[in-house]
């Protein structure tokens, strides 16, 4: 049995990822963080207790800044496999956190890479890089393309891409990065956009609010299903080699376009709901992300089945039925039909 270490497992990836391997037979160990309130809820449908004899999900405490506790984890457990997914991910709040921002998703990674490297040369290790990296260089954007960050976030990961890099250089260590486009589901962060606007429609279409306010709506994105990309991080670690993949679909649509989409799909009218914000502007704004995922492709047999349309009817179903709300239908029927044997539940 494998043993797989995860940090950021209460987050949207880690939280499919662990259900992905727990379904492969893996042991699942995940790193969260203290809170004064519950911050499992994406993971509480397949925790099972500590001392069931069962049991193949453990949880340990531990925060990125805290290199003690750590190299503890890595030292006891010796995992095969570590999937380095926390981070302070979201954009904007970089903006407001930067220095923060730079010891989470940046020196976080270097104290993960570093006690991998000290306690077994022989983990194979995951980071979580995004296209972020490529901020202002022209689209469609490959493992080739210039970075050209465009915030502090997107400063951190460019570190942290470029140490999980060194490593494998200088220390032979199986290390690899995936370059993965935007991924969204129902599990999204609700301050994420796609999320923002499909909670949005639910709260309306529930009578609990009236208005959406949002930034920037001319920004593209490269929209992708969370659990299709998960599968990729896993694909990445079974290779002969260490190696950077970019992941993404190959599309791309607009913040408007999201919004016009899921709202027709809820038959609800944008104009009537939609406001401006100048909050929620960045000051610097990354303005088109188009994956070009031929080497995942080539490399990995990995190519995305669910479209943007699907996506915006699967979270859209999901929120209407989080808010008690009976779903317009076509998300189900997607999931059914793409997935009909389906490794993750909870949604
Ligand atoms: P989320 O924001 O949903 O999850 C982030 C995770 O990191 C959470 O489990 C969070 O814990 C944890 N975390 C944050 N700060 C710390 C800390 N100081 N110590 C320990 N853990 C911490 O992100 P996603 O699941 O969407 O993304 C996963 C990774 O992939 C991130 O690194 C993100 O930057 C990157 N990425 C994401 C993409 C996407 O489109 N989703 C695209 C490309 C890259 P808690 O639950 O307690 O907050
Ligand atoms: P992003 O995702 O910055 O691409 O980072 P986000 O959903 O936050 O923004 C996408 C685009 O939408 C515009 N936008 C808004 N964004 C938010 N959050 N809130 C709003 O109200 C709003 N209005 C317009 C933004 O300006 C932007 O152009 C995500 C994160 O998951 C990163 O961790 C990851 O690395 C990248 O995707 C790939």
């Amino acid at each position: 049995m494998k043993t797989a270490l995860i940090t950021g497992i209460t987050g949207q990836d880690g939280s499919y990822l662990a259900e992905l391997l727990l379904s492969k037979g893996y042991e699942v160990h995940g790193i969260i963080r203290r809170a004064s309130t519950f911050n499992t809820g994406r993971i509480d449908h397949i925790y099972t207790d500590l001392h069931d004899a069962e049991t193949k999900l453990f949880l340990h405490y531990g925060d990125l800044s805290d290199s003690e506790q750590i190299n503890n984890i890595m030292y006891n457990l010796k995992p095969d496999e570590v999937y380095h997914l926390g981070a302070q991910s979201h954009v904007r709040v970089s903006f407001d956190t930067p220095e923060y921002t730079g010891n989470v998703t940046g020196l976080g990674t270097a104290r993960i890479l570093e006690a991998v490297r000290r306690s077994n040369n022989n983990v194979r290790f995951y980071q979580a890089s995004s296209s972020e990296l490529f901020g202002s260089s022209a689209p469609p954007q490959s493992e080739t393309t210039p970075f050209q960050p465009r915030s502090p976030y997107a400063c951190a990961k460019l570190y942290a891409y470029w140490m999980t890099r060194n490593y494998r250089d200088g220390y032979n260590i199986f290390a690899s990065n995936g370059i993965l486009f935007n991924h969204e589901s129902p599990r999204r962060g609700g301050t994420f956009v796609t999320r923002k606007i499909t909670r949005a429609i639910a709260r309306i279409r529930a009578k609990k609010e009236e208005f959406l306010y949002l930034g920037n709506l001319e920004a593209r994105r490269d929209w992708g299903f969370s659990p299709e990309y998960v599968e990729a991080m896993w694909r990445i670690l079974q290779q002969d080699r260490a190696d950077d993949f970019v992941m993404g679909t190959g599309t791309s649509y607009s913040v408007q376009d999201f919004l016009d989409e899921s709202f027709a799909y809820a038959g609800l009218k944008v104009e009537e709901h939609v406001k401006i914000d100048p909050r929620y502007f960045r000051p610097t704004e990354v303005e088109s992300l188009i994956a070009d995922p031929t080497k995942a492709k080539k490399e990995l047999n990995w190519a995305p089945k669910i479209t943007f349309t699907d996506l915006v009817r699967i979270m859209v179903d999901a929120d209407m039925r989080a808010a008690g709300l009976e779903p317009i239908g076509e998300g189900d029927a997607i999931l059914a039909e793409k997935f009909p044997n389906r490794w993750w539940r909870g949604d």
